[in-house]
């Protein structure tokens, strides 16, 4: 058996013979392609636009990618970046983009809302919605979707579909870069509990091809700015309460903490799971003041906590059982860690 033929047989179950044969049909004759992904773009959303896109250049198809807002600086680096156009800096030539397209691909997210201030232009534009993606409890908004919840990363789905669609000899290095990355950033480096074998082969397959694995995480994760690395510290040691016997951890973080630590956008990111680092620590919460008046949660867990239950029926958010996400509007951050607290009082009860 060969190396492709092995990594065949477990491929997501979403790409069935009929997915492919639509999506090949939808790509052929010549038609104008879109490729989108959630707002505030994580490694994943980027890693599988961009790898998407390089996969589609390989075979001579010229796609746009067009994401609501732009992502964190530590993404720069990822061959085709500077290619993506955002909603938020020129929203007539993106909505333009998406309203005269063919095909419109979906990646990384499962209902239009989650693109943010593209919603309305992908309910509404006349192109077959492609969605491909990874999170529980899909909208059925899309013409064709490959939903799958237990893969642990839309790059990995999208590393599927080069396999089971026959196209593996299209992976270029530049596609390779970008889908590992999706993979290692979605995945917490290969060890939250959706990697599966199939993961590792697919890593594997790619790193025969040539990639190098250790120059992906040095410009992903060595790359940080003083003051965000001083802006964790200061979260752990001055804004950090343990709810000891529970096992919760939250951090909550006001603009003035911000400012002073010069933040940008992605500073924030992955203090979250220091939290969940701390010994007895089952459920992480991190809350940032994004505006006066709104306050955005990250929300982790270990093993059968159930963070996207929690998310949902109290964040207005979602996700998945061990990472998720939410929203606190109309509230200080004074008054917003008060209903926290509440909710989760409540919640150590339920537990009992
Ligand atoms: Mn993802």
């Amino acid at each position: 058996m060969t190396t492709e033929e092995n990594l065949l047989r477990k491929v997501s179950v979403g790409w069935t013979p009929q997915v492919l044969q639509a999506m090949q049909e939808l790509l052929d004759g010549g038609s104008k392609i879109a490729i989108t992904a959630h707002r505030s773009p994580d490694g994943d959303a980027v890693g599988s636009v961009l790898g998407l896109f390089h996969l589609f250049a390989a075979q001579g198809l010229k796609a746009s990618v067009v994401l609501p807002d732009r992502f964190a600086a530590f993404l720069d680096w990822m061959p085709g970046a500077a290619s993506i156009r955002f909603h938020s800096e020129e929203p007539e030539a993106t909505e333009e983009i998406i309203g005269t397209a063919d095909v419109l691909f979906c990646l990384d997210y499962n209902a239009p809302d989650r693109a943010g201030s593209l919603a309305e232009v992908i309910r509404t534009c006349s192109a077959k919605r492609i969605m491909i993606d990874h999170h529980r409890d899909p909208d059925a908004f899309a013409e064709l979707m490959v939903s799958d919840p237990l893969c642990g990363s839309t790059c990995e789905l999208i590393c599927d579909w080069a396999l089971s669609s026959g196209c593996w000899s299209d992976m270029n290095l530049e596609a390779a870069q970008c889908l590992y990355t999706g993979i290692v950033t979605d995945t917490g480096s290969f060890r939250f509990p959706s990697v599966t074998g199939h993961t590792h082969a697919v890593i594997a397959a790619l790193l025969d091809l040539g990639l190098n694995h250790a120059e992906v995480h040095e410009a992903t994760f060595d790359d940080q700015s003083l003051s965000r690395v001083q802006l964790h510290g200061f979260a752990l040691s001055e804004r950090l309460k343990i709810w000891e016997e529970a096992g919760i951890g939250v951090i909550a973080l006001g603009l003035n903490d911000l400012e002073r630590f010069n933040y940008v956008s992605g500073d924030t990111e992955g203090l979250v799971n220091r939290i969940l680092g701390i010994r007895g620590v089952q459920m992480a919460i991190f809350m940032r003041e994004s505006d006066p008046g709104k306050v955005k949660m990250s929300l982790r867990s270990k093993g059968m906590v159930d963070v996207q239950a929690l998310a949902s029926a109290h964040f207005s958010g979602g996700g998945h059982t061990n990472a998720a996400g939410g929203v606190l509007l109309g509230l200080s951050l004074a008054d917003a860690k008060a209903q926290v607290d509440a909710v989760l009082e409540n919640w150590i009860i339920e537990q009992r």
